[in-house]
């Protein structure tokens, strides 16, 4: 998912491409915009956390762009190719160190498990939307 930061900033296409370089498959892809609900419901794992009223709110904030990917041991790759949570930590070169500036509008979010991306990916895509 491209959040609402990067959308806003104009790095939906610039993004896009780093994936699709990084020998990503675009499976699905969709512009939406996320209420309070459906974002509540997204990080319903985060509830706990100190921060996730802000996240929910964020994440509701502006459109994003959502995709399911493929790729051989994807969530692995993909987590690489973002970089760290924190953008100030993230490796030079990764998504969140070009295009995000704090820990929590930080540009992008993949799947911390194959298990979860399934999950995510059917939050966002019916079967006909997935080629
Ligand atoms: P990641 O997205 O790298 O897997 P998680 O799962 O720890 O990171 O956190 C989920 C999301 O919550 C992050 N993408 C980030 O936007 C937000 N977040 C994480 N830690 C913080 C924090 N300390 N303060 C504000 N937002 C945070």
């Amino acid at each position: 998912m491209i959040k609402p930061d990067a959308v806003s900033n104009g790095y939906t296409g610039a993004i896009l491409d780093d994936i699709i370089k990084g020998g990503f498959k675009i499976v699905a892809l969709k512009y939406i915009k996320l209420s309070e609900v459906t974002a509540g419901q997204f990080y319903a794992v985060h509830k706990e956390r100190p921060f996730y009223g802000e996240l929910v709110s964020f994440m509701s904030s502006g459109p994003i762009v959502a995709a399911i990917l493929e790729k051989e041991h994807a969530v692995e790759d993909f987590r690489k190719l973002i970089g760290a949570t924190d953008p100030a930590k993230a490796d030079e070169g990764t998504i969140r160190q070009k295009y995000a500036k704090s820990i929590e509008a930080n540009a992008i979010h993949g799947s911390d498990s194959d298990e979860n991306a399934e999950i995510e990916g059917s939050f966002f895509f019916s079967a006909f939307e997935r080629f």
